[in-house]
């Protein structure tokens, strides 16, 4: 193994805005917000700020799942956050996630409108709100949310470990590239080992442990984040990859993985939705001809 041990801490740690890397002119030590935007406000009971990335997705396509099953009141314009731009320390947005990340939620069909933070809370929310993909008898719910916070607890160590240091990070750092690519692959292991014996995550239906799920571990196998799929020997998780699979199929899920995304493909980028015929109308490619 190569030594890149030669950095030793200071008594203080001090904040060094130039530390370099593709994430290091937004990161800082200190929450709060830098300037002053008021965040748009559409037609819609929901509001979305977010973007495309894993955490966006989970949201997006939990909309787009309520949507498909007819809850006209999961109706919801989706705006977009440009966190490489620094809009998640806006004002408006700091008032709707104090954490300044992406996704952010504001329900204006409550009196108050409620605001709601962290992708987990919002899929557990829409779920309650909508009686939809968490089972009601108490032991398959409580299955369901293990799941969900199973999720929420270990995709740090896939994107901010894994993905940061085999993709993002400055220099390639081999100790914390297989510090982190041994967890990620024991937790392939988690949930191929627990779909062996199951459809979904969480027994025979599609509940949101899946959709919290999928846009991390399922993209990952399917090598649409990171493509570090041959690295990780993706294709022996067989089981991972059957589900990944068959929930890429569902309309709803493409639906979803398109909103707020301003990259790939023209076509399947749907930057800001706002009704339902955007994903006809107004992908990237029809706005740009
Ligand atoms: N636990 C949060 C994580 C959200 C998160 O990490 N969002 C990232 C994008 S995937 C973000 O907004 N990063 C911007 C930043 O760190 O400044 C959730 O699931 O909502």
């Amino acid at each position: 193994m190569s030594d890149d041990s030669s950095y030793t801490p200071p008594k203080v740690w001090k904040w060094d805005a130039e530390s370099g890397g593709k994430w290091a002119s937004i990161n800082r030590p200190i929450a709060g917000a830098t300037h002053d935007k008021v965040l748009p406000v559409g037609d819609h009971p929901f509001q979305l700020y977010s973007l495309a990335t894993p955490n966006g997705v989970k949201v997006t396509v939990m909309f787009e799942e309520l949507l498909a099953l007819g809850h006209k009141g999961a109706e919801y314009d989706a705006w977009l956050i440009n966190i490489g731009e620094g809009d998640q320390f806006g004002s408006g947005f700091v008032e709707v996630n104090p954490n300044s990340k992406i996704p952010a939620l504001m329900d204006h069909s409550t009196n108050p409108p409620t605001r709601i933070f962290e992708s987990g809370a919002m899929l557990l929310y829409l779920a309650e709100k909508f009686g939809e993909f968490l089972p009601a008898d108490h032991a398959a719910r409580t299955e369901c949310l293990s799941w969900l916070f199973w999720q929420m607890g270990s995709a740090p160590y896939l994107g901010g470990g894994f993905g940061h240091f085999y993709k993002y990070a400055p220099v390639s750092i081999e100790y914390c590239i297989d510090r982190f690519t041994m967890e990620t692959k024991r937790q392939l292991d988690v949930l191929d080992r627990q779909l062996a014996e199951r459809q979904f995550i969480s027994g025979d239906n599609y509940t949101i442990a899946d959709i919290a799920i999928w846009p991390w571990y399922g993209q990952v196998v399917l090598d649409v984040v990171y493509e570090a799929a041959e690295f990780l020997d993706a294709a022996s998780y067989k089981n991972v990859n059957r589900w990944a699979s068959e929930i890429a199929k569902r309309p709803a899920v493409q639906r979803g993985k398109m909103v707020n995304k301003g990259t790939g493909p023209l076509e399947l980028q749907l930057r800001e939705r706002h009704d339902a015929g955007d994903f006809e109308t107004k992908t990237q490619d029809k706005v740009e001809a």
